[in-house]
């Protein structure tokens, strides 16, 4: 497990969370074949060598000069890699590998950037009193930035064709009895959304300020939708049937000619997931991932709805006499036996595999195991301030053409399972590990 503490401030705490998460993105461009690097595994994004680059040009761009006062050894790649893409709006990037510099020229890049920023932080941490921001605030930044990274990555090197990577060994299935879907009633009650700034704990600019809000009752899916009831779905034409989907949905969907969710292959009438590293044949129990469009549709054909970002908050961290917990859980931080997160497999397991991980009110598998889609459009809380060294953050996706997911997923690193943490992204991207948990009112 990564450490979580985001409240830890020590330089030497710090500096070891950097170095572990370096080795998380290290390893994740160590599954791709060399001939692969500058492939482009989804058509709206960079190439797989911008993201070599993309991660210490970030950490260079932020601490380089703003923290350590350090002038810049290679300005071009500073710009060059200075920023992804973001799904949405625009066309399609269509530059050539050509226009990219070598691997050689980006891997030297790197290592020059952790050699001297190393270098500084060794050296003790500069006079912090005179930032704008403490060094751990912009640190905790550099590694969650990354953290997010590895997870991406993994989301787009699922969609790399499988012999362009490198396989590894897998760790062991895990049990899990059968999944016997039922709904939960949560009853009325207030629950805390967000971080309040007193708390002093490390958060992104979204995750403030604290608000309570008071949730009617409602009844939740205990479980994750899993491919089995998918499937049901795709059965009973739910892809065909128009009064599922609203007109955008439509639109999209038949201008990409979406019949399937995008982890899924047609093998003659077998279907298969194609997994990180090897296709298998659909496991039933485990959780489907698709666009928050299809998640939409799915969960009309179910006569259900997706949950608002509150009511998921409080199924997962309300209990029926106290207040909030930390985790779905209880308090203790997050570990190997609650859930399906932190690096340990590159695929879900089955809904039921870990059941120490259950709400207080009997919700299952909330934390780990696959993000889940809102209805909340992602906005900012009253109180809301952009960070001044990225004021992009999240401002830049305030346009009501993002929607919260809550939980994350076998690749979220523990310290964002944070109950403040929130991600976002727009309703016709299918390839995050993100699925559904649906409501009724
Ligand atoms: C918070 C995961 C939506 O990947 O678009 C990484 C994180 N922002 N670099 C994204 C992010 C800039 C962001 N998400």
């Amino acid at each position: 497990m990564l450490a979580t503490q985001n409240n830890v401030t020590a330089p030497g705490v710090l500096d070891q969370r950097i170095q572990e998460a370096r080795q998380r993105t290290d390893e994740i461009f160590a599954l791709v074949k060399p001939e692969a690097l500058y492939d482009r595994p989804i058509a709206e994004r960079h190439r797989i060598i911008f993201y070599i680059g993309h991660l210490e040009a970030f950490d260079w761009n932020l601490l380089g000069e703003r923290i350590f006062g350090l002038k810049s050894f290679h300005p071009s790649f500073d710009r060059l890699f200075a920023f992804g893409i973001d799904p949405v709006g625009g066309g399609l990037p269509n530059d050539q590998p050509s226009e990219w510099p070598t691997v050689e020229q980006v891997r030297n890049y790197v290592a020059k950037v952790r050699d001297i920023l190393d270098d500084k932080l060794r050296e003790g941490s500069p006079d912090t009193n005179s930032q704008e921001f403490p060094l751990s605030t912009l640190l905790n930044v550099a590694i969650e930035h990354r953290l997010m990274h590895a997870e991406t990555l993994a989301y787009m090197l699922h969609q790399l064709p499988l012999d362009r990577k490198i396989f590894q060994k897998q760790p062991a299935e895990v049990s899990a009895p059968p999944v016997h879907p039922e709904m939960v009633e949560i009853p009325a009650g207030a629950t805390t959304l967000g971080l309040s700034r007193s708390d002093e704990q490390f958060g992104w600019d979204n995750e403030f300020e604290a608000v309570q809000v008071d949730v009617p009752a409602f009844a939740i899916d205990r479980y994750k939708v899993t491919n089995r009831q998918y499937l049901d779905f795709i059965r009973a034409g739910g892809y065909e049937t128009r009064s599922l989907w609203t007109d955008d949905d439509w639109k999209w969907k038949i201008e990409h000619n979406i019949s399937y969710p995008a982890f899924w292959e047609q093998n003659g009438d077998q279907w298969l997931y194609r997994g990180m590293l090897e296709a298998v044949p659909l496991p039933p129990d485990s959780p489907v991932y698709v666009s928050h469009a299809e998640a939409k549709a799915y969960a009309r054909w179910a006569d259900k709805q997706l949950p608002t970002e509150a009511e998921w908050h409080r199924a997962a961290y309300g209990a029926p006499h106290d207040a909030d917990r930390m985790y779905p859980w209880g308090n203790a931080e997050p570990s190997a036996k609650l859930g399906n997160f932190d690096f340990v497999r590159w695929d879900p397991v089955a809904v039921t595999a870990f059941p120490d991980c259950d709400s207080a009110f009997g919700v299952a598998d909330m934390l780990g195991n696959g993000w889940e889609w809102t209805s909340t459009p992602f906005a900012p809380f009253a109180g809301f301030e952009p960070f001044p060294f990225y004021p992009g953050y999240s401002a830049n996706f305030f346009d009501g053409k993002h929607f919260v997911m809550k939980g994350g997923s076998a690749r979220t690193a523990a310290c964002m399972l944070r109950r403040s943490f929130r991600n976002w992204f727009q309703p016709h991207y299918q390839y995050m590990y993100a699925g559904i948990r649906c409501v009724r009112r």
